[in-house]
């Protein structure tokens, strides 16, 4: 049983990994990626998340409580829950969900968009206090880079973060790029991001 928590910033896509992989569990795409297997919802719960602006209709959200996804696979019978706290830092009720859930989870997956500086995103991490030995890191937004531009993009990136990890003594135990949105020509990258999570559910 594997209890994965999804740290980061704000608006890196957490949330929205999350209802990608509640989607791919619900129409049974979860079969079709690498490594894929049936596996059903549980539970989900995303009533920590605010709606920022209803009057404007603009569908920004913003999570307060941590969202949360109970899965099993079907063969084995193991169930895996899954968190993904807010990563406003300036709420402390939102700090408090943030410090559960790195307590809590075992495996931490790291977050990061790649349309933003590291840098500003590191913030966010200097703030949690526990952090096991090992985590993964996640690229999402890998459609926002120009295409061009992809592969030396994420190099880089990865060499900001094991060194700002290794001087906390945290190694990175494997890097996944994905999208979690919805963009036309980036299925294999929607795939990717649950083929990770059913990966690290499965392997712990
Ligand atoms: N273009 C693009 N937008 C994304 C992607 N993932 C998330 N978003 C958008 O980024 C915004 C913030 O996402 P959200 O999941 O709320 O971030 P969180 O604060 O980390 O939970 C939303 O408007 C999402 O639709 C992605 O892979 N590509
Ligand atoms: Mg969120």
């Amino acid at each position: 049983m594997a209890n994965i928590g999804l740290l980061g910033a704000v608006s890196v896509g957490k949330t929205t990994i999350l209802r990608l992989f509640v989607k791919y569990l619900k129409t049974k795409k979860i079969v079709d990626v690498k490594g894929g297997k049936e596996c059903v919802v549980v539970k989900t719960d995303f009533s920590g998340e605010a709606v920022l602006d209803p009057e404007t209709g603009v569908k920004e959200t913003k999570t307060i409580h941590p969202n949360r996804v109970v899965f099993r696979e079907v063969d084995t019978h193991k169930n895996h829950t899954l968190f993904a706290p807010g990563g406003d830092r300036g709420r402390a009720v939102v700090r408090m969900g943030v410090i559960t859930i790195s307590r809590i989870a075992k495996q931490i997956i790291a977050v990061f968009a790649c349309d933003r500086p590291v840098k500003d995103q590191f913030q966010f991490f200097r703030d949690v206090r526990f952090f096991p030995g090992q985590i993964y890191v996640c690229f999402n937004k890998y459609d926002l880079v120009p295409e061009g531009e992809r592969e030396s993009t994420i190099e880089k990136m990865k060499e900001e973060i094991i060194d700002f990890f290794m001087k906390r003594k945290i190694s990175i135990k494997e890097f996944h790029i994905v999208c979690a949105e919805n963009i036309p020509n980036m299925e294999e990258y929607n795939d990717r991001a649950a083929e990770m999570i059913l990966k690290i559910a499965t392997e712990n």
